[in-house]
């Protein structure tokens, strides 16, 4: 299998580049014309000495700009003064203004240092960031900034990658390229890319660093010689544009995050039910099959999902015609939509040069990747030789609804409720320099392609001059013009001097190449790769959105950059089906879920690659239950795994989803908090006990919203796990007991593979459905209990959110907040607006068990319940 060649590759050209050796000779810059407002800073920087070119040539003239955006957040951009020089388009990422902040009330203080030029960030005297570790780099190619750090700081996110949650603080790189990576190393670039960290000092708070650059980067986190521990940004172009944010907690700081980046987009409630995938399913009948089985098992299945093996030869937007005809195709649809079940399926960007007619219409409007020569790209992808779609054309989006509205039509085609984007880094299994796809298609046994039909590129005319040739379709463009922030000309835009620790190797490696110029502006891969994957969500959301204009659309992405979370989900991608990525998918979803402000995330249940074990899938049927996204998927060739297939899995899935959909209005609730404000659901245990420094680096358990904290078994074997529990009081949701945390670790026994420990935490009150149901819609129709988990100060709170569960606009919601009171005994109830609420019991919780009230009530204004 081509596939497993590519990921058997040795990790190639994580070349041993010592990016402190020459650019410490670097002049630096002297500030100058310091201009100060109560909202602003600006200056102009001058390279200081003579320009030491290290991996590219230094930029004489840049400057700066200090914008005091709120109280809370600094905005500090340090560009070239002709404003050529690459940012991040405004298209992808919408900047946010503020105008609200001044240097007289703000919470972040900025000093400029003049000579050489550095600057510094504090809050209430405490440093930090201070860019005198070093000084400023800004080349065509080549961008070098350190800050100090204070020694062994707690700091987080950077991501996309598979390390601990705490981030390290020793010799640790983080590149970041988006690449496709099979098995999800950890050490390496994965396949999104956001850089930003959060830095948490406890007491003092919690501050994140987000450099909005696209660009190829490697972030290093180490100390110098003599042990001084800084942060360094080494990055392939672009500029510095920082957001500095801060927050008394961390929890807080991300809320700050939402605001520059955009809050998340809301779900639909059908998508938090049980997803069920595989890459494999071998016909329609084989996918009914596992429907049907689900059904006959009594686990719960909400949606079926369908990999590249119901397309013919797998091209995008084509149906294969023997194994996934058609008309069986859409019985199948109509027999999932008849059972309140969804469908999704996945659609790559990579299109088929084979004859058919998302290639052909697609050449006619123009919308894939050119070569420079004009010549369109070529790579090979799943159909053998491929082209790529061009986001930044303005007739893409056109086409691409086109082909959504076609082929996934709801009369004649493939009604999906969702959908599946991957390979969107972009992924191109022909290795660079990629010269003959055709051949490569062909040697590495991709299936076999119809006869292509090819564009027409200009002929070049052996022996003319230059000047005779035929007009290149894609020449510079934008690089280079004054003010257009497209690009710098003239750069190497294939082999920089300055190499990033690429885990495919050179930037262009098993990917688009980089030397590609993008329609119409003119922008190029070189700096926009990390963003290929976000362009390509938007666009697919906006394809679906037209479909089905009045729902929200689901779209689970594996590529992301800063900001994807406003417009779509992500899953963790090609996992392997070992305990490492069990344990390993906590810290991930953690990040996307609370620091990147993707909060419809998850990995792949029960892994992905190698074949997963009863015991080690039993375990992950009930930890994926508390991810935002609930998906089993599994690689082509590997032993089935859904839920079904074995008696303790069965069961560990029905238990957990027993849970899981009673708390679907609690989930949903939180979600929705989310969508509006930033605040996160998943929480690591800092969010919310930000000064236990015991807290600070457990990525093994985690809070699901505010109210319940999960403690998986984290190892094979096992049958226990050693729990945090906080200075607080937790009670078990099972049995009701009362757990008075005391910042120690606690042994939890006897924890059979179909069993997952889960704590509600004091202070709160959950609406939990009285019973779960085979799909959310009959969910839905149950009535509520209110459980209610006394804190230690004898108080708990917990709100409601209910609309219906779909639409983009919402005729009625309604929206409860729950109060209760031990020193009264009172459960106060506030509706404040909409419907009437059937309450069928209330549980209180206690030090000495669970008392239940079982008379049921309907509410549709506020009261006070003596209880
Ligand atoms: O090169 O579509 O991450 O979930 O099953 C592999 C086949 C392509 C990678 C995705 C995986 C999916 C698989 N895809």
């Amino acid at each position: 299998m081509l596939g497993s060649l590519l990921f058997l590759a040795p990790l190639v050209g994580a070349a041993a580049v010592d990016s402190n050796a020459s650019h410490r000779d670097c002049p630096g810059y002297k500030a100058s014309n310091v201009k100060k407002d109560a909202g602003s800073l600006t200056a102009d920087l001058t390279l200081a000495g003579t320009p030491c070119n290290s991996y590219g040539e230094d930029l004489k003239d840049l400057k700066l700009l200090v914008e005091y955006q709120t109280d809370e957040r600094l905005h500090v951009i340090i560009y070239d003064a002709d404003e050529q020089v690459y940012q991040v388009p405004e298209s992808v990422l919408p900047r946010v203004g503020g105008g609200s902040g001044s240097s007289d009330t703000s919470a972040l203080e900025f000093d400029i240092v003049e000579e050489p030029f550095s600057f510094v960030v504090s809050r209430d005297e405490e440093v930090l960031f201070n860019t005198s570790a070093s000084k400023l780099v800004f080349q065509s190619q080549y961008l070098n900034l350190r800050t100090w750090l204070p020694e062994d700081p707690y700091l987080y996110g950077l991501g996309e990658h598979s390390d601990p949650m705490r981030l390290p603080t020793n010799n640790y790189t983080r590149t970041l390229w988006n690449r496709d990576a099979y098995s999800t190393p950890n050490g390496t670039n994965l396949y999104g890319s956001h850089p930003v960290y959060y830095d948490h000092r406890g007491e003092a708070g919690t501050h994140g660093v987000l450099l909005l650059n696209s660009n190829g980067m490697d972030i290093k986190i180490n100390r110098t010689k003599d042990g001084q521990q800084y942060l360094e940004y080494n990055t392939l172009g672009g500029v510095f544009d920082f957001y500095f944010f801060t927050a008394p907690t961390p929890k807080e700081a991300s809320i700050e995050y939402a605001k520059v980046v955009g809050l998340p987009a809301m779900q639909s409630y059908w998508t938090l039910g049980l997803h069920q995938c595989r890459y494999g399913y071998r016909d329609v009948y084989n996918v009914a099959e596992v429907v049907y089985n689900y059904s006959q098992a009594e686990i719960p299945l909400e949606t079926m999902w369908t990999d590249i093996d119901y397309m013919d030869r797998r091209r995008v937007f084509t149906l294969d015609p023997e194994r996934f005809p058609l008309e069986k195709m859409r019985e199948l649809v109509t027999y999932l939509h008849n059972h309140d079940q969804k469908y999704i399926v996945m659609v790559d960007p990579a299109v088929s040069v084979s004859n058919n007619s998302a290639y052909t219409s697609g050449l006619s409007e123009d919308v894939f990747l050119h070569h420079q020569n004009g010549s369109i790209y070529e790579g090979a992808v799943w159909p053998g030789v491929t082209v790529f779609p061009d986001w930044f054309n303005s007739n893409t989006q056109e086409y691409w609804n086109a082909q959504f509205a076609q082929f996934f039509n709801a009369t004649s085609g493939v009604d999906i409720d969702g959908l599946w984007i991957d390979m969107n880094e972009a992924s191109n299994f022909c290795p660079y320099p990629c010269t003959d796809p055709q051949a490569f298609a062909i040697s590495d046994d991709l299936p076999p392609a119809a006869p292509p039909v090819r564009a027409s590129s200009p002929r070049v005319l052996p022996g003319f001059p230059e000047d005779f040739q035929p007009a290149k379709r894609s020449t510079a463009k934008g690089q280079g013009t004054k003010g257009a922030k497209i690009g710098l000309a003239n750069r190497n835009l294939t082999d920089p001097k300055y190499q990033i620790q690429n885990a495919a190797g050179v930037i262009s490696m098993n990917t688009i190449q980089t030397d590609i110029i993008h329609a119409e502006e003119g922008y190029v891969e070189y700096d926009t790769h990390n963003l290929y994957g976000t362009m390509m969500s938007t666009a697919s959301r906006d394809a679906m959105a037209l479909r089905r204009p009045d729902v929200r659309p689901l779209i689970i992405t594996r590529s992301t950059f800063v900001g994807a979370g406003s417009h779509v989900g992500h899953w963790l991608g090609d996992n392997i089906s070992d305990w490492e990525h069990y344990r390993i998918s906590i810290a991930q979803i953690l990040a996307f879920a609370s620091m990147f402000q993707i909060p419809m995330v998850g990995a792949d249940v029960c892994g992905f690659g190698g074949n997963t074990t009863e015991q080690l899938c039993a375990r992950w049927a009930s930890l994926g239950a508390f991810y935002t996204f609930y998906r089993n998927h599994n690689e082509i060739n590997d032993i089935s795994q859904e839920f079904y297939v074995w008696p303790t899995v069965a069961e560990s899935a029905r238990k957990a989803i027993d849970i899981r959909y009673r708390l679907l209005d609690y989930i949903y609730t939180s979600l929705y908090r989310q969508s509006q404000t930033g605040e996160p659901f998943l929480q690591p245990l800092f969010y919310l006990y930000p000064e236990d420094k015991n807290t600070f680096a457990n990525d093994l358990q985690f809070f699901f919203g505010d109210a319940i904290l999960v403690s998986p078994v984290t190892k094979e074997n096992s049958t226990s796990v050693d729990a945090y529990f906080p200075d607080d009081i937790f009670y078990d949701w099972y049995t009701g007991e009362a757990l008075r945390g005391e910042g120690t670790t606690v042994t939890l026994k006897d924890i059979d593979y179909t069993h997952i420990p889960i704590h509600i935490r004091g202070g709160n009150i959950l609406p939990v459905r009285v019973a779960s149901a085979m799909t959310t819609t009959e969910v839905r129709k149950k009535g509520f209990e209110l459980v209610i988990a006394p804190g230690l100060d004898g108080t708990a709170s917990g709100s409601l959110y209910l609309d219906d569960g779909d639409s983009v606009e919402q005729s009625e919601t309604t929206e409860i907040t729950f109060q209760y009171s031990q020193k009264n005994c009172e459960l106060q109830v506030s509706v404040e607006n909409g419907s009437t609420l059937q309450v069928n019991m209330i549980t209180l919780l206690g030090e000495s068990g669970k008392k239940t009230f079982e008379h049921g009530f309907s509410l549709s204004e506020s009261i006070n319940l003596r209880i």
